[in-house]
């Protein structure tokens, strides 16, 4: 039998023989399917599935329930009334004693696609019901970039989903500048889902038109080969140097437009004061990035004025904003398309993300699909995102947020269900303390992922092909009927079924499930996009029609408007959302809040760690955790297609092989890589189109420390979370630092 599922990058056919999935294929609308659907082929029935729910012994045995055990315990299999009763009683003992915020329910992560089975749906309406918890904003993907944005020029949302896209850039653009690359790999995945994968076609359609592609990155492989794009690679964390001085060169040779600066954006005086060093005594020259950069000046020089000669598109990965400061190259990139004075332009201006994920750059229509309704957080509270280990670990501080001021509180319970802490935080070594304080910590997962392993009571969840859903997000043009291909493995539960297990216990059933079946969520979901769709001109089938279909599309629109055009032909009509209607290089706003490490203008700060920087002589590589190929995060990474791009089953460190020379490394070696903070295990490749100094560790593999008598010192499956750096970008944002980590490496041997 065969049945249509879908991922969060792409739709397959799954053939089914037996109750178990034997062969899985892209679907014939997808043109350019991704490999990662082979995961699903050995790794949804995998051994490392939990069987039952699980208690951990410590916790069981009560009084301060041998927190520090947590990690390393054994667990004991209980029934599913059991484990639901005792959870259900101590989230209502940590709401009745300690108060809501006490909880916390942020469980950042991506899960499954499926817009009623999405875990952090169900966790937040069922939480939401008792009264509420701590949550988290933003995300760990672009939260600097979702806070600095809106000051400067508009919100986040609105680029994401309007930025210029490849038709319009193959037609109109002569050069595209990609501050980090346009990786290929990550435009196989898009949150929520995705059915055509145009990314590599819309590419090189782009470059039969003519369109000329600069990539900027420490690795020359962020782009394509056949893209032929010209190389520029200077030290990670540079950017800002980098792009203020080929600003430096438009001022100082009068290319910048002036005239647009003037009536489309304010503060260029302050910024110039800054660029031309009328403060600081440091004209941010080419000769004075050339030292921070470590680039020839003439590089510079050379970019500057190719991008006023022609129409030109600048464009960054998100990679840069998930670094320390990491709020000024965005800021920076828009201030240089200012001074370029071709926003609003066919082909011009700027964007971000092009090479991020697979809908970025995308024309298709973009229709807001009805989501499970989670209700209101009742505290209204909640953190950063990345802060979360800072909370946990210091109670009653108060940090600096976007103008605010945030009270971290004292968490005694954390509910995760559909993300991996143990994946995406930083310096997973502080987290493993953190983690250690709060009372309980409960799990919904599939497997036995670290995340399962580091809680007190994990209840087994079902996969996505376990059940049936509606797959659509806001920036695909389809929805799909998500069949169930296959049985519930073992015991496992949905997340909804697991939830409404807990609101039973505490008498809050009807109230969570409404009465409905997951099937009546289904057509109910269905029904409330069809009025949506009514106000926007066209018509759904029935639910019924598009079940037995599998798939259905949303008419074409008329073609999307060049972003920001209407703003360039009357900025004072068209404002912008920002304070002063126009694009802010110098914000009143952020002047206001007086951070030392955000100042009012882009600017560059030294990262906490850099090449150029005092660490550098201990720790003299630059490690960047970029996305994986083979996989989503640390999904499925047990699986075979993953574990085939290892190296005796360690992730994969890459390096040049002069820098590798330089420590006894051979190609296929095994080496430790370490700093401070942690070291992990990792199989070495070469890469000599790298920096000698930049070394790449993608993220994912499944954290697995070193337990043998509770030592954590060396993480096993080569987890670059050991390594990094835990740090907010900025009093602003408060992001992710992931990007700003130094490290040394050796051979290992056993
Ligand atoms: N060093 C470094 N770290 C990074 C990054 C980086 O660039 N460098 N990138 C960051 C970014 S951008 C992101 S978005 C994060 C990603 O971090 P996460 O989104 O937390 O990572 P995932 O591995 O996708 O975690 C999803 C988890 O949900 C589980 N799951 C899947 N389906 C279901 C379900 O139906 N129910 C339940 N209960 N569970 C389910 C999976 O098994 C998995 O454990 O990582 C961040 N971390
Ligand atoms: N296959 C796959 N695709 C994915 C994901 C996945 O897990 N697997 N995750 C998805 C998610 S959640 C997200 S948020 C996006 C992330 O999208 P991005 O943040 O754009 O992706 P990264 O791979 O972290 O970084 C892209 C490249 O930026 C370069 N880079 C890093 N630091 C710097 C710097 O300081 N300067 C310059 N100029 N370049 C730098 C690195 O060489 C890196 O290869 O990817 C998505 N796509
Ligand atoms: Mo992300």
């Amino acid at each position: 039998m065969k049945y249509q599922t879908a991922t969060q990058w792409g739709v397959y056919e799954v053939e089914v023989e037996a109750g178990r999935i034997v062969s899985v294929n892209g679907i014939r609308d997808d043109p350019d399917p991704s490999a990662i659907g082979q995961l699903l082929v050995d790794g949804i029935q995998h051994k490392t599935r939990i069987d039952q729910p699980y208690i951990r012994k410590g916790w069981l045995a009560g009084g301060d329930r041998n927190r520090m055990a947590r990690g390393n315990d054994e667990f004991v299999a209980v029934s599913w009334d059991e484990a639901l009763e005792l959870a259900a009683l101590d989230i209502k003992r940590v709401a009745d004693n300690l108060g809501n915020t006490s909880i916390f329910a942020g469980s950042y992560g991506w899960a499954s696609a499926g817009r009623f089975h999405h875990a952090q749906s169900q966790l937040h309406r069922f939480i939401n019901l008792v009264g509420g918890s701590t949550r988290a904003m933003n995300s760990y993907s672009t939260a600097a970039a979702q806070v600095i944005l809106p000051h400067v020029v508009a919100p986040w949302h609105e680029m994401e989903l309007a930025q210029p896209a490849w038709p319009e850039i193959a037609q109109h653009t002569k050069l595209f500048v990609a501050f980090g690359g346009i990786a290929l790999r990550n435009t196989q995945v898009a949150y929520g889902g995705i059915t055509e994968h145009q990314t590599k076609s819309s590419l090189q359609e782009a470059i039969t038109a003519g369109v000329r592609f600069v990539n900027i990155s420490p690795v020359a492989s962020d782009a394509p080969e056949w893209l032929n794009a010209q190389w520029i690679g200077y030290r990670p964390g540079t950017d800002v140097a980098f792009m203020l001085a080929l600003a430096y060169v438009l001022e100082t040779q009068g290319l910048a437009d002036r005239s647009f600066l003037s009536t489309h954006a304010v503060g260029y005086e302050l910024f110039c004061e800054y660029l031309l060093g009328k403060q600081d005594g440091q004209p941010k020259s080419p000769q004075w990035a050339q030292s921070i950069c470590n680039i020839d000046a003439h590089v510079i020089e050379n970019l500057a004025t190719q991008l006023v000669e022609q129409r030109t598109f600048l464009s960054a990965a998100w990679s840069l904003q998930r670094a320390h400061h990491g709020e000024q190259p965005y800021w920076m990139l828009v201030t240089l398309a200012a001074m370029l004075g071709q926003i609003g332009l066919p082909g011009g201006g700027f964007g971000f993300g092009y090479g991020a994920e697979g809908f970025i750059g995308s024309a298709w229509r973009r229709f807001n699909w009805t989501t499970l309704s989670k209700g209101r957080n009742p505290t209204g509270f909640a953190i950063p995102v990345a802060r979360i280990a800072d909370m946990l670990l210091n109670p009653g501080e108060t940090i600096h947020y976007d103008g605010q001021e945030i009270k971290y509180p004292e968490i005694d319970l954390i509910y995760w269900a559909g993300g991996n802490p143990f994946h995406h935080h930083q310096d997973l070594n502080r987290l493993v303390r953190a983690w250690r304080k709060p009372s309980t910590v409960i799990v919904n997962e599939p497997w036995w992922t670290p995340v399962a392993k580091w809680a007190d009571i994990v209840f087994p969840a079902t996969t996505a092909l376990e059940r049936e859903d509606i797959c659509a997000s806001s920036h695909d043009p389809y929805a799909h009927f998500m069949q169930q291909a296959i049985e519930p493995q073992h015991d496992a539960r949905s997340d909804h079924e697991i939830f409404t297990g807990l609101a039973k216990v505490l008498g809050l059933k009807e109230a969570f499930t409404q009465g409905r079946s997951p099937s009546q969520w289904l057509e109910h979901m269905w029904h409330q996009s069809a009025e949506r769709a009514k106000q926007q001109g066209f018509e759904l089938p029935s639910f019924a029609k598009f079940r037995q279909d599998k798939q259905y599309r949303i008419p074409e629109a008329k073609p999307r408007e060049v972003w920001l055009a209407a703003f360039r032909s009357d900025a004072k009509k068209n404002s912008l959302s920002t304070p002063s209607g126009r694009i802010e290089i110098y914000s009143e706003t952020i002047a206001e809040f007086d951070y030392a490490n955000c100042p009012a203008h882009p600017t560059w700060m030294e990262p906490a760690e850099w090449l150029g920087g005092g660490t550098a002589h201990h720790y003299p590589l630059a490690l960047l955790s970029p996305q994986p190929e083979r996989r989503l995060h640390s999904q499925l990474d047990h699986a075979a297609y993953s574990q085939a791009g290892k190296i005796n089953g360690k992730e994969v460190l890459t390096m040049h092989s002069t820098a590798a020379a330089a420590r006894g490394i051979k190609q296929g070696d095994m080496a430790r890589v370490f700093n401070d903070r942690g070291a992990c295990l990792v199989g070495v490749r070469f890469d000599d189109l790298l920096l000698v100094d930049v070394v790449l560790l993608p993220t994912g593999a499944w954290f697995k420390p070193n337990l043998a008598c509770n030592k954590i010192d060396l993480e096993l499956n080569g987890n670059p979370n050991v390594l990094t750096l835990d740090i907010g970008t900025s009093s602003l944002a408060q992001g992710p630092s992931a990007n700003t980590c130094l490290v040394e490496v050796e051979r290992y041997t056993q």
